[in-house]
């Protein structure tokens, strides 16, 4: 029932709109996320404190903003958020898939992912996604889209571009959007990005590699006060269907209001 209100309070609002709505499992019962960091009480004295695997959104970290693992053994219809955020995803014909990470959102032409305004998602510097695409854009100079907050300022956004034999990849934060081409994004592939605002420049990290640092003034910072943000699609602003959408899958995201640390800016492989 509540799940059902849900999906009927988004269409009303008529924000983000996707063609259809399959009948999907993301209704299933017992769809709460199940917190595997749990050490179980009877673990063995002698284990170092710190055995445990890094979580992809840690929960003490006061700088990481929004992000989602996609973990979950399932995938809800209002997805939790993992981060600072307040707000959850809202997810529409998106399938669990197992990834590298555990859990990936797999993303088909009709699939939406969206993320309300929320104020506690500002100040963005830094933004990471592992991302497989596995069919390119449609034509040449085509694009599709991992995520996009639509507002300039206060942008966050990244696409990839068919350019014909190389990939454009692009990103923006806060008033500042910039492009770097590269042979060495691949389909069907995952892949590491992130693109991080430090020391005046934008700086663009494609599996470990800095393929460039761009002056200009990303320090304004991104943020969800002005829309909210799509995950896998182009938001063309509320009331408006989404395009571009990435037809491939994303194992998790997360943003940042300081950069990451340069230790895993610089880590090629998830
Ligand atoms: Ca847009
Ligand atoms: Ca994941």
């Amino acid at each position: 029932m509540r799940l059902a209100a849900l999906a009927l309070g988004t269409a009303a609002c008529g924000f983000h709109a996707v063609a259809a709505r399959s009948s999907d499992a993301t209704d299933a019962p017992g769809t709460d996320a199940t917190d595997a960091s749990d050490a179980p009480p009877d673990a063995p004295p002698d284990a170092p404190p710190d055995a445990a695997p890094a979580r992809f959104c840690p929960t003490s970290e006061p700088h990481l903003r929004m992000c989602f693992s996609f973990d979950q053994p399932t995938l809800p219809a209002s997805l939790p958020e993992e981060g600072a955020a307040t707000v959850p995803a809202q997810l529409t014909n998106v399938t669990r898939i197992a990834s590298p990470l555990g859990g990936a959102a797999s993303l088909a032409a009709n699939s939406l992912i969206y993320v309300p305004m929320d104020s506690a998602v500002s100040g963005i510097l830094a933004s990471e996604i592992w991302v497989r695409v596995d069919t390119d854009a449609s034509a040449n100079g085509a694009r599709e889209s991992m995520f996009d907050s639509n507002i300039i300022p206060p942008n966050i956004s990244m696409f990839v571009y068919r350019n014909d034999p190389h990939h454009d990849l692009h990103c923006g934060i806060g008033s500042q959007n910039e492009t770097w081409t590269t042979d060495a994004f691949t389909l069907a592939t995952w892949h590491r990005i992130a693109c991080v605002c430090a020391n005046g420049n934008l700086s663009f990290y494609l599996d470990g590699v800095d393929l460039g640092d761009r002056p200009g003034n990303c320090a304004t910072a991104g943020a969800l006060t002005s829309d909210g943000i799509t995950i896998g699609s182009n938001n063309n602003g509320p009331g408006n269907a989404v395009n571009d959408v990435l037809l491939g899958a994303i194992d998790g995201i997360r943003l940042w209001d300081e950069p990451p640390p340069a230790v895993q800016l610089t880590t090629p492989t998830m």
